[in-house]
């Protein structure tokens, strides 16, 4: 692979959520930034990162989406942060400005969203990246950079992309001085992040506790047999067969070692915003379901979480 290239490009970050802002405050000293939001009447969008006892001011250009105008503003490279099924609308909201080969690359949970993006946008070079990075917010403007982890990048259809475009990808995140290792198959990475969600958000978020809580519950007891059996099953439809011992062994190991963190779900929840259930266990279920393959647990940990009436927003 061609080694990191320093080329100054202008990123734009759509969704400036907690990963959002990590990002581009990241990559701020080695790339121009423009985020990308809905909010209106701001040009720059002030706010702080904390990484260990440092806190950092920042001040980085922003967009609001309604207000760009063609050929004012051409966008070559976006980061992609927004939820999952907010992701194809607001991609479709910036097609006028997308050059035509446009490097897309998506941060999101879950894998639905991505293959909607792919196909909607096949002349765009679309990357999907899988992250452990661990960011959460104090406020919308306060962001602190709660754990270190690595970032996982590689194309969604790697047929349609060359290797320089990978590296270019590469070259581009390594700008922020995180962590990032290309793939090949991405894929794997995207379904195997999927089932971990699956067994630890919907938990988190119904019994508001940390990771490292659920396996204590009663919840987690008794649906636990029965939904590892249908992430075995899941995994095995998307072409990644893996045995029961190691799917559990991989659970529990992000289980300990995220034991304090508030998993995305449960910071949703607790922010009354909307949850990317659907995106997760409901994307679970709905495969399973169109396979004719057993899928009560993921459709219960649905509808529990949509039942605590928290998709607010
Ligand atoms: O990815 C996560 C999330 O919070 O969405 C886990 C793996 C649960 C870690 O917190």
């Amino acid at each position: 692979m061609k080694e990191a290239t320093e080329v100054i490009t202008t990123v734009h970050v759509l969704g400036p959520g907690a990963l959002g802002l990590l990002w581009a405050a990241k990559l701020s000293s080695r790339q121009t930034i423009r985020l990308l939001g809905r909010q209106e009447g701001i040009s720059t969008l002030r706010f702080s990162l904390q990484e260990g006892d440092i806190v950092y001011r920042m001040a980085l250009p922003y967009l609001p989406v309604s207000s760009l105008v063609p050929q004012n503003e051409t966008i070559k490279t976006v980061l992609v942060f927004t939820k999952s099924e907010d992701t194809l609308p607001a991609l479709q909201s910036l097609q006028p400005y997308l050059t035509p080969s446009a490097m897309i690359v998506l941060f999101q949970n879950g894998i639905g969203s991505h293959l909607a993006v792919a196909e909607a946008f096949p002349d765009c070079v679309v990357f999907a990246a899988v992250t452990t990075e661990g960011a959460n917010r104090r406020d919308p403007l306060s962001v602190v950079h709660a754990g270190r982890g690595i970032t996982r990048v590689g194309a969604l259809f790697p047929e349609r992309v060359r290797a320089a475009d990978l590296a270019d990808c590469v070259a581009l995140l390594k700008g922020s001085d995180l962590k990032i290792e290309p793939v090949v198959d991405i894929r794997k990475s995207l379904w195997t992040k999927l089932a971990i969600n699956c067994a630890i958000n919907p938990f988190t978020a119904i019994l508001s506790c940390p990771n490292g809580e659920i396996t204590e519950s009663d919840l987690f007891r008794s649906l636990w047999p029965t939904l590892k059996a249908e992430l075995v099953e899941l995994l095995g439809l998307a072409g990644y067969p893996v045995p029961a011992n190691e799917l559990e062994a991989s659970v529990m190991d992000v289980v300990q070692r995220t034991a304090h963190n508030r998993s995305s779900m449960l910071q949703d929840r607790l922010a009354g915003r909307r949850t990317e259930i659907d995106a997760i266990n409901g994307f679970a279920w709905r495969t399973l379901a169109e396979k004719r393959r057993p899928h009560a647990a993921n459709l219960q940990l649905c509808q529990m979480v949509k039942e605590l009436n928290l998709d607010l927003v």
